[in-house]
């Protein structure tokens, strides 16, 4: 109890302004390295496009997704993402995710609640059921 800090918060020391946003570079790598090898099925060290259907449809995701990731990603063009790629693709969202998170977090509180995402999706023209998953 009382330990609940789920706060989605960059560690900004005091005195910083407001737009730097400081997070290690180690930290990224590490988090990407994770999501790689779970992406990485078969671990063979790439993620094909059946492994990213795989994790976009166990997410709840559009499959169709899986092609437009590797072709936007897939630098040498060997329809695979190796490591680098994957990263770099992740790198590039993860700007637009964060910008988009801000505005998105209307009552900046550092989350992101259901009537926060309702809101958006409304704003998108999707309309947006609750559903659980199945396995909850
Ligand atoms: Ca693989
Ligand atoms: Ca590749």
């Amino acid at each position: 109890m009382g330990e609940d800090k789920v706060r989605f918060s960059a560690p900004t020391p005091c005195g910083g302004s407001d737009d730097t946003v400081a997070i290690a570079d180690t930290d990224h790598e590490k988090r990407y390295a994770e999501l790689f090898r779970q992406l990485d099925l078969n671990k063979d060290g790439k993620v094909d496009i059946s492994e990213l259907r795989t994790a976009l449809a166990a997410r709840g995701l559009h499959q169709g997704g899986a092609e437009e990731i590797v072709l936007e990603s897939d630098i040498n063009q060997d329809g695979l993402l190796d490591f680098q790629e994957f990263s770099q693709y992740l790198q590039a969202h993860e700007k637009r995710l964060w910008f988009m998170f801000h505005s998105v977090d209307r009552n900046k509180d550092g989350r992101i609640d259901v009537g926060e995402i309702q809101h958006l999706f409304h704003k998108l023209g999707v309309a947006v059921t609750l559903e659980r998953p199945p396995e909850f």
